[in-house]
């Protein structure tokens, strides 16, 4: 039938691209093509396909189709990111394993993912929760512990009290858990981490490789996150303790100006030092510290709070007692965990000396009123006073003699301080990757033997997986319960699971060879293919999988596994798809259902919509767009195919057609192809659709169906359209006489002999004689042209006033009588 059923193609195509399976990514090296690597941020089985998959896969598919079009060998796998808390959650309350609602989910995605018509290499496929996966995640975190960059250490950690689990500091966000939203305490625990913090210069450095490439904001949002601060490293003596206790100040030109000192209250240091008949109020101010979550400590609107250890901090250079206090508003995990304080120019510490009664000593002057009068702290720049050997200098001319002073005595020197902490990686939770470490009461920690891996996870559901603060792991004994490695005495695995952002930082490189069993990747391959060329996701992974990412390639680097220090080349991170101007969520009802969508408009007009809608950086709103328009014009475009390919046969010579409509095409041609390659995809479409009422203009009203230039450019159009609507695109290909796929068919190139717009020059006189010559196109229009000859700076000159009178003959000739 000629009518355009959206189901019909769906149903029609969907098997034959099965069949064909023309999106596999070729692995033989005799494959001449240049190889592309477009990687969609793997999904989260949580039910079906959202608005937001339908999206970002949307978007990323055009590029994958118009790389396939341009001839390269492109790789576009997909799989899922399939440990994690809702799975058990979902477990929990059903009285299931994790796997049943995993796996199930993952079958519903996939599904839509095959009638979403997304040009996947379906053969990569893989779920981070399959053991054949995450026996690498173990394989890789015994390479990081070997190299001392997986450790295990008790401090504070972030707990989330909902989750009953830690959480790394890049998953609190606000200081609510990233997941739920619920306020994070802090809980003292033994937990494992990731040595991230080795890798923080090159992580800022290697930014430098992804300028251009990344979205500036994500790189701003790393740079922060990283957070490089410079200054020094101060040592202050303690009244009464023999090692000095060392400050990170990135102000040592103020040493001068310091009037006490802070150690953050929860500090092991501040126990430490407290005087005897302080111990009580410091161990009551500690318990009201640690009922506070990171929100309020960090307010700067809430009041200052702390207690007199009773115990006094020498000044280096001068040799003044410094009172030292505990406080929450210094953390314990940041610099050295103590300060120097100098409130006359930090508010934080001005805020507090107020508070306590403390003295103010300006020594820079700022040319600003007293801050000890104003309760407003003169951070800038100015001139240095009350500071002995540096009265005078500059801020930036003070910093570099105190430094030198300080490295002189012995008691300072220049320093570099990283924002960054290490990455917490262990979770109290069942549905993640065992840790593969032993635990004997004689050897210690004891990896379990590469042999021996995977660890896989004991089978819990239900109840069983209920949180308790500890490990679900830890109630199932037989598991818990193993020989050392090392001795052979009874021991105890580790129980608690990997976090699952481990399990995302190398996904990229294991659809390589999913199914490699000597390593976690083929070494060999992996070089061909990667870095990945282009990445498309969500900006929400900004500062946790992007980074964690790119931390994993530079340790895979310096193991001599990869031969690249960053993943992805490009980024993309399309916006949200929201519904009348807010993000959907159940509890405003503005949801809307992408199976549904589908069910009503068609996949094709559901896509093109998404990309029609805008840039794709930016959001979509639902009720702003209309994919009801997008399946008339769909209609349309199937319909001018349909009547090319009844009217005249493939493999004719287009040299002949008409050539209105050929200029038109290749215009067409060219600008798609530059919109395409500049990520304008929504131009782009809109330049797809003016062709197609050229089309059907020349149909109607041109030259005819029949018309070489016709099928001309409704083959083009056919191959432009397949980026976002494959489905007519297919049959358009196929009702134009071609097939058995449009998927591969090389992408149309523009002649440049029908890109030049011709033009005629045309003569103005003025009085009869010849003024001013003007290029213009050969059917301007008379009133067109008399305004051009007119606004003529020349022909202006010879004129005052109106003319009398003006006679035009278009396009050669115009004559002004003045
Ligand atoms: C003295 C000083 C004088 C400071 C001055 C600032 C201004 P960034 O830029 O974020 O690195 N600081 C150091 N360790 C701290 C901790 N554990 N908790 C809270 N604050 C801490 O900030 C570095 C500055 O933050 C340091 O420089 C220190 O205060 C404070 F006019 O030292 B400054
Ligand atoms: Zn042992």
């Amino acid at each position: 039938s000629e009518q355009y059923d959206p189901k019909a193609l769906q149903e029609k195509w969907q098997p034959r691209w099965e069949e064909l399976d023309p999106f596999r990514a070729e692995e033989s090296a005799d494959d001449p093509r240049p190889r592309k690597y477009l990687l969609d941020m793997f999904p989260y089985p949580s039910g079906d396909l959202h608005m937001g998959h339908g999206e970002a896969f949307a978007i990323a598919d055009v590029l994958a189709r118009y790389w396939f079009h341009k001839g390269y060998n492109v790789l576009h796998p997909i799989g899922w990111d399939s440990f994690g808390l809702p799975a058990e959650n979902a477990a929990i309350k059903r009285n299931a394993h994790p796997a049943e609602w995993t796996y199930s989910n993952i079958d519903t995605q996939a599904a839509s993912f095959r009638r979403y018509g997304i040009s996947f290499d379906w053969s990569r496929r893989l779920h981070t929760s399959d053991p054949e996966y995450y026996r690498w995640n173990q394989w890789l975190f015994l390479r990081f512990y070997e190299r001392g960059l997986a450790y295990r250490k008790d401090g504070l950690v972030n707990w989330c009290p909902q989750d009953q689990t830690v959480l790394a500091n890049e998953q609190v966000v606000n200081g609510r858990c990233e997941r739920c939203g619920t306020e994070v305490v802090r809980r003292k625990l033994t937990q494992w981490y990731f040595k991230i913090t080795e890798y923080a210069q090159r992580l800022l450095d290697d930014m430098a490789q992804l300028e251009g490439g990344w979205p500036e904001r994500v790189l701003t949002m790393q740079r922060n996150w990283i957070g490089r601060s410079t200054g020094a490293d101060v040592q202050f003596r303690i009244e009464g303790r023999e090692e000095p206790v060392t400050v990170f100040t990135t102000r040592p030109d103020t040493l001068y100006g310091a009037t006490f000192f802070v150690i953050a209250a929860d500090s092991p240091l501040a126990e430490e030092v407290c005087a005897p008949d302080r111990r009580a109020d410091l161990e009551a101010y500690r318990a009201e510290v640690a009922k506070l979550s990171d929100i309020e400590r960090l307010s700067t609107e809430k009041e200052k709070t702390g207690v007199f250890l009773g115990t006094y901090a020498i000044n280096p250079v001068n040799g003044e007692r410094l009172p030292v206090w505990a406080a929450d508003y210094v953390l314990a995990d940041y610099g050295h965990g103590a300060i120097m304080a100098v409130p006359a120019h930090d508010q934080r510490d001005l805020d507090f000396a107020r508070k306590f009664g403390l003295p103010v000593r300006v020594v820079v002057d700022t040319g600003e009123p007293d801050p000890a009068e104003t309760g407003v702290a003169t951070p800038g720049e100015g001139t240095l006073v009350n500071s002995g050997p540096l009265n005078g200098l500059s801020k930036s001319e003070a910093i570099a003699k105190i430094i030198e002073i300080l490295e002189e005595q012995g008691t300072g020197k220049a320093a570099v301080n990283f924002r960054l902490r290490d990455w917490l990686v262990s979770r109290q939770r069942f549905w993640g990757t065992p840790i593969p470490i032993i635990h004997c009461p004689d050897c210690g920690e004891v990896p379990v033997p590469d042999d021996q891996l995977p660890v896989t996870l004991p089978d819990l559901r239900g109840e069983a997986l209920a949180p308790k603060g500890i490990s679900p792991l830890a109630g199932a004994t037989d598991w818990v319960n193993v020989d050392c490695p090392k001795c052979g005495n009874p021991a105890k695995r580790d129980t608690d699971t990997m976090d699952t952002f481990v399990d995302s930082s190398w996904y990229f490189l294991r659809y390589i060879s999913p199914h490699h069993e000597e390593g976690p990747f083929d070494v060999e391959r992996v070089r061909k293919w990667l870095p990945v060329d282009q990445y498309v996701g969500g900006v929400e992974h900004a500062v946790l999988h992007l980074l964690y990412s790119r931390f994993f390639t530079k340790v895979l680097y310096d193991m001599g596994l990869v031969d690249f220090t960053e993943p992805f080349t490009r980024l993309l991170n399309q916006g949200q798809v929201i519904n009348q101007g807010k993000a959907m969520s159940k509890s405003l009802g503005n949801g809307v259902d992408l199976g549904e969508q589908i069910d009503k408009y068609g996949v094709d007009a559901v896509r093109l919509t998404m990309v029609f809608a805008g840039p794709p950086e930016d959001d979509i709103d639902w009720a702003d767009v209309s994919p009801g328009a997008s399946q008339k014009y769909l209609a349309r475009a199937l319909r001018v195919m349909t009547e090319a390919g009844a009217a005249s046969e493939p493999g004719i010579s287009f040299e002949n057609g008409d050539l209105e409509l050929r200029r038109i095409t290749h215009r067409t041609i060219d600008e798609v192809t530059r919109l395409v390659e500049s990520y304008r995809f929504n131009v782009a479409v809109a330049r797809m659709m003016e062709l197609t009422s050229a089309i059907r203009k020349a149909i109607d009203s041109g030259p005819g169906a029949a018309d070489p230039a016709v099928r001309e450019a409704a083959e083009a159009l056919a191959i432009m359209l397949s980026l976002v609507a494959p489905y007519v695109a297919e049959e358009g290909w196929e009702r134009l006489g071609h097939g058995p796929t449009i998927t591969r068919v090389p992408w149309p190139e523009a002649d440049p002999a029908l890109l030049v717009v011709e033009s005629v020059t045309c003569v103005v006189q003025v009085a009869g004689k010849v003024r001013d010559r003007l290029e213009v196109s050969p059917d301007i229009s008379e009133s067109e042209l008399q305004a051009l000859a007119l606004a003529s700076q020349k022909v202006q000159a010879y004129l005052s006033g109106e003319p009398r009178k003006v006679i035009v003959r278009a396009p050669k000739l115009v004559n002004i009588v003045p």
